[in-house]
């Protein structure tokens, strides 16, 4: 009685939707910060056991788009919603608090007609007396208009506490099948997709407010070489794509050194990723009202 079968991991920004999902395929596919929207298009982590396949949906956290971007970002997350057999439903334990955006979340997830699992992340963060006071809040409210959670579970991805018990409940509400994927399958972002993610990363975490939220990047060149010592080098040349002319100035910070900085933090990650020595080149241009212009945002659109 083999199962596989699709779920969803949805919530607000900043929930470990990411940190979940690398956690338990053992393999960094999504990028994760302590920046809100930091994810903007679905990711699949494959995990196959005895028992079954979970292919599992990392999708953008939930907010009201602003323009085009957080749109496709929107419609990522509502396809994920739709194609699925099961939706972990990731609230931050830290803020439990039921606002309008949580609202809307449960009302679209409630109207899926699907199983949800609610899931309550980050419990090392908060006493535990407090967790039966989130449940009963979260379950009051979708009770309240016609839905329910068919599986509630407290859990820390930072201390693997309850994922066990997480995959056990999910498991339950997959349908019988053969695999989708083979068995070493463990994502669908390709390693191009990973560099981009992994620059973009670096940027959130060493720029301030707007500035890389205000950020594209784009791989041009991706080469794998030998060295005049016959040792495998990667070529990679990137573009970082932001919208102002004063935010690019930012981004190459004084004598270059931040961008400098983001580029030595990427590239030692993305060695690690392919194992090989890489030779990183990053260009920063300026397109204004990129994140409004489809010839942009064709990869975040081509993930709906
Ligand atoms: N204390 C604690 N922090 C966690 C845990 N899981 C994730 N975090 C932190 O929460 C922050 C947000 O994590 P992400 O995984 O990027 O969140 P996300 O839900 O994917 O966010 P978006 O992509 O913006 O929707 C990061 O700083 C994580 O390190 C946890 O179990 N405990
Ligand atoms: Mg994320």
């Amino acid at each position: 009685m083999f199962k596989v079968g699709y779920i969803t991991i949805v919530g607000k920004p900043n929930a470990g939707k990411s940190t979940f999902i690398n956690k338990v395929v053992g393999y960094k596919v999504a990028i994760t910060t302590p920046k809100p929207q930091t994810t903007r298009f679905n990711i699949k982590g494959i995990i196959t056991t005895d028992t079954s396949q979970m292919i599992l949906i990392d999708t953008p956290g939930v907010h009201i788009p602003k323009d085009k971007l957080g749109e496709y970002m929107m419609k990522n997350v509502t396809s994920a919603i739709n194609s699925v057999d099961c939706i972990i439903y990731m609230v931050d334990a830290t803020k439990p608090k039921i606002d309008e955006a949580s609202e809307n979340i449960i009302k679209n997830i409630v109207s899926s007609n699907k199983n949800i699992i609610l899931c309550i992340n980050k419990i090392d963060k908060i006493e535990k007396s407090k967790i039966l006071k989130i449940i009963s809040t979260y379950t009051s409210y979708i009770n309240s208009i016609g839905g329910n959670f068919c599986e509630v579970v407290p859990v820390s991805v930072y201390k693997n506490d309850g994922i066990d018990i997480l995959f056990r409940c999910i498991e339950k509400y997959l349908p019988e099948g053969e695999m989708i994927y083979s068995e070493d399958d463990i994502t669908d972002i390709t390693e191009r997709e990973i560099v981009e993610e992994l620059i973009r990363e670096k940027a959130l975490n060493n720029l301030e407010e707007e500035v890389p939220h205000g950020i594209k990047v784009e791989v041009e060149k991706f080469k794998k070489r030998k060295n005049k010592d016959k040792q495998a080098v990667y070529d990679i040349d990137v573009n970082i794509i932001c919208k102002k002319n004063s935010h690019k100035k930012i981004i190459i910070g004084k004598d270059g050194l931040m961008l400098k900085k983001i580029g030595s933090e990427a590239r030692k990650d993305i060695e690690n990723m392919l194992d090989d020595k890489v030779n990183l080149k990053l260009w920063v241009k300026v397109r204004k009202d990129w994140q409004d212009n489809d010839n942009y945002l064709g990869n975040i659109k081509n993930k709906i």
